[in-house]
């Protein structure tokens, strides 16, 4: 791997618009578990499987479970950033980072300091109502019991994207300007299976396309340096 890093460091250095696209595993190392690893919610045993239980159909149908698994599993309570979401925050200070887009609903790029984040599925740190759309302190829905309720009758829900519903057009649009304009694109920490945010990538037009995974990803063979490792180990060095 030291070769992979490298090259990273050298393209980093030369570089002043790298572009950041990430996942749930770049904050496995804050404690938080991703989906699809095999310490992941998909491998733990629930009623339902996690993709059901997180889509709007079931939040509609199923308030209660949704909110039982909700607060059990997608809540973070006390998670730090971890070396990579620091570097990541560091090098946009330095003026070499454009922009961290991330499918992660933690809040923890914008806790190490990044600035500019797009947060392609919301984050669990608001809330608001689904009928009058008034915004709640994300203690309402993390720290009570059963269905939070709005004083107007609504359900008090997460601002975040559930399966089934679409992706902010604006948030999209954002990310798509970003890599497009990329030089250096650092992918990491993400399965890139999970559609319409794994196809950004398809976006990217320069020839620094860096994939940072702990296990293969079906886009592998695109990368233009594949760095398999521990994203908060590959971060701390470069
Ligand atoms: P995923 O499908 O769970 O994939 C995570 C990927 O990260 C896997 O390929 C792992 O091999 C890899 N990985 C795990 N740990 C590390 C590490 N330390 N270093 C490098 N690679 C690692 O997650 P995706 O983000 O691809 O899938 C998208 C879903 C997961 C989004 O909708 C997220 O909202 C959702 N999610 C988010 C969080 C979070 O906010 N922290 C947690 C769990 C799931």
């Amino acid at each position: 791997m030291n070769h992979e890093i490298d090259t990273l460091r050298e393209w980093i250095a030369g570089s002043d618009n790298i572009v950041f696209f990430g996942g749930a595993g770049v904050s496995t190392e804050s404690g938080i578990p991703d989906f699809r690893s095999v310490d992941g919610l998909y491998h733990q045993q629930y009623r339902y499987p996690p993709e059901t239980i997180i889509s709007h159909s079931f939040f509609a149908a199923n308030p209660e479970e949704f909110y039982r698994f909700y607060r059990d599993k997608l809540v973070v309570r006390g998670a730090r950033p971890n070396r990579a979401h620091l570097r990541l925050a560091e090098l946009e200070r330095e003026g070499k980072l454009r922009a961290v887009i991330t499918q992660n609903i933690d809040g923890l790029h914008q806790a190490a300091g990044s600035r500019e984040v797009i947060e392609l599925h919301g984050s669990t740190l608001r809330c608001y109502c689904e009928r009058c759309g008034k915004r709640y302190p994300v203690e309402t829905v993390n720290d009570s019991e059963g269905v939070p309720r709005c004083d107007c009758g609504g359900v008090i829900r997460p601002d975040v994207v559930l399966y089934e519903e679409g992706l902010d057009e604006q948030n999209l649009r954002k990310a798509i300007g970003y890599i497009r304009e990329a030089d250096v694109l650092i992918v990491g920490g993400t399965s890139l299976i999970v559609y319409p945010a794994a196809g950004l990538i398809n976006y990217y037009r320069g020839n620094k396309l860096v994939l940072v995974n702990l296990s293969e990803t079906p886009r592998d063979s695109e990368a233009d340096l594949l760095v398999r490792g521990r994203i908060g180990e590959v971060f701390s060095q470069v």
